[in-house]
């Protein structure tokens, strides 16, 4: 399955109550298009899902927040993951779109590949791991992305996906819109 379509399945097992961090890229551009708005669709901040979406589930305990990140994203960012770990924030889950690619700006090969995920994350200290590919999965994937989104405690899911081969547009407001438009539907 591509990015998009796993995105779409997500939107379908939303409460609508969740806050959700996208990263930069394709990923924000699809969950602009895909997911109830607004969002905090993060744009250029290249590495910084992670980390937001820790300080956004520490600020707010009460609110589900769901970090929606490429692979490239999230390994910019990794060092950030230890402290999600050691904070343990019971609200915060985290889906990383693994497409090998930095397919944003042209298809260039990150490390992905290479790497062993499971043992990453478990090694890091966060218990509640799930490893899976979209394609082999792709029946069970919007119970799947429903478990990691309502089970209780810090949950990542790292899920293979296809490379989407069509390009969103972009998302037509300035970061500080996206900022202002975010906070206001908080009601802090
Ligand atoms: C610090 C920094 N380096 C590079 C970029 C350019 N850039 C924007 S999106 C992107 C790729 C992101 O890759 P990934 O998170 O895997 O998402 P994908 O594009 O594969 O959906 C890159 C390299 C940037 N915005 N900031
Ligand atoms: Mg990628």
């Amino acid at each position: 399955m591509k990015g998009a379509e796993v995105i779409s399945k997500l939107n379908n097992v939303l409460s609508g109550e969740e806050l959700i961090v996208s990263s930069n890229g394709n990923v924000s551009r699809q969950a602009f298009h895909l997911l109830p708005q607004p969002q905090l669709y993060l744009r250029g901040s290249m590495g910084l899902p992670v980390p937001i979406g820790l300080g956004l589930a520490l600020a707010l305990p009460g609110k589900t927040v769901i970090v929606l990140t490429g692979d490239g994203n999230f390994l910019m960012g990794l060092s950030s993951l230890a402290t999600v770990a050691y904070l343990q924030p019971l609200n915060l889950k985290i889906i990383i779109l693994d497409n090998e690619l930095y397919s944003t700006t042209g298809g260039q090969e990150t490390v992905s590949s290479n790497m062993g995920y499971l043992e990453l994350v478990l090694g890091m200290g966060v218990q509640n791991i799930n490893s899976i590919d979209s394609i082999e999965k792709e029946d069970v994937i919007e119970k799947i992305l429903s478990d990691t989104i309502k089970d209780p405690g810090l949950q990542v899911l790292h899920i293979k996906v296809e490379e989407d081969t069509i390009s969103l547009e972009n998302i037509p407001w300035h970061p500080v819109e996206i900022k202002e438009r975010f906070l206001k539907q908080l009601d802090i």
